[in-house]
């Protein structure tokens, strides 16, 4: 088929909200997209574990510690499921993680801040699992099936996730005044890096446009930001804190919340690899990555080994 039939067809299934799947013909670009927006979402369930890691051993109870133990494992399943989804894209799994680790690849600045505090266990789970969410409800109606299937499933557990931080941050504002006081603490540090989760203003993202036409992204990274904005200024009531802004207002005309100005050069920085933490967390996932190579070898010669037996056996049969 010429090439300009093969892209109506492909422009009528997204028109009629069709998936694309692994085998349709696709736009080279859509391609690339994808493979960008879907191994860096990966990457950032994998390095999103280490700041959680950072109080597996610190936990305050041995309950909490198999929560958190649970909840960074299901992070690491997501990770194993967007991986998956490049990879029926035509790209490996080395050459994604290869482009995570030589700074190629980007995941998400939020990772890039520290875990000072127990309290920051339950701001991360709250609001940048809260942030997740409403940005992956909208990724499960995205045009390509693998992605939005994988999505259907994390969003599950993304809310238990979210569930397990407000409650962590609950628990400790009504605690002692040290314990309310490490609460606000939290919510203080990492109130502005979630809002930065969202991505640049409309005006400065790259991809939107596309992605919007493509239906990749249904909702705008600005009109994500909107909606989270709203929903955690009603709940931060529930626990008695305060958001650090102090432009932060319901703003009855707009039936939405007004908000002050995001600090754009500090995002910028932080994505161009000069976080606090940026340089710590590409350290710990090659180190990872290289103590894990035994074990990837020894995979494959497992595989290979069983492979070998069934042909003998079916030869022999
Ligand atoms: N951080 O054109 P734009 C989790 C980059 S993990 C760093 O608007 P797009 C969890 C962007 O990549 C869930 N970089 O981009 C895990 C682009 O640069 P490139 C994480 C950012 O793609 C463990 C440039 O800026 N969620 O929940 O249209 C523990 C221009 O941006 C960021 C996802 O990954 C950022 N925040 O829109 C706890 C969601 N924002 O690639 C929790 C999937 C932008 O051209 N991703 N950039 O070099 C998306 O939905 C979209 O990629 C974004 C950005 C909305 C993030």
């Amino acid at each position: 088929m010429p090439v300009h039939d093969l892209e109506k067809t492909f422009l009528d299934k997204i028109e009629r909200e069709v998936k694309i799947e692994p085998r349709d013909w696709m736009p080279d670009a859509y391609r690339k997209n994808l493979i960008r927006q879907i191994s860096q979402h990966a990457h950032s369930e994998i390095v999103g574990m280490l700041p959680e890691g950072n109080w597996i051993t610190r936990a305050p109870s041995l309950k909490r510690k198999a929560i958190l133990i649970a909840k960074a494992q299901d992070e690491a399943g997501h990770g194993l499921y967007l991986y998956s989804a490049t990879e029926t894209l035509g790209t490996s799994r080395e050459e994604t993680i290869n482009d995570l680790h030589s700074g190629k690849a980007k995941y998400s600045s939020i990772f890039n801040y520290p875990t000072l505090s127990w309290a920051d266990i339950g701001a991360i789970g709250w609001l940048v699992d809260g942030a997740a969410i409403i940005n992956q409800v909208m990724l499960c109606r995205t045009s390509y099936g693998p992605y939005a299937r994988a999505m259907v499933r994390i969003c599950r557990e993304e809310s238990f996730h979210q569930r397990q931080g407000f409650e962590i941050l609950l628990v400790l504002s009504r605690g002692s005044a040290e314990q309310k006081a490490m609460c606000q603490d939290a919510l203080n540090r990492w109130w502005w890096p979630s809002l930065m989760m969202f991505g640049p203003r409309d005006s400065d993202s790259t991809h939107s446009d596309q992605s919007m036409k493509w239906k990749i992204k249904r909702m705008s990274n600005d009109e994500l930001r909107q909606k989270f904005i709203d929903m955690i200024a009603e709940q931060v009531k529930v626990l008695g804190m305060t958001l650090p802004d102090p432009d932060l207002k319901w703003n009855e005309e707009r039936k939405h919340y007004d908000f002050g100005a995001i600090d754009w050069a500090e995002f910028w920085n932080v994505v161009k690899g000069n976080g606090p933490c940026n340089k710590q967390r590409i350290e710990a996932r090659t180190k990872a990555w290289d103590e894990g190579a035994w074990v990837r070898e020894a995979a494959v010669a497992y595989a290979e080994k069983r492979k070998e037996k069934s042909k003998s056996a079916l030869e022999a049969a």
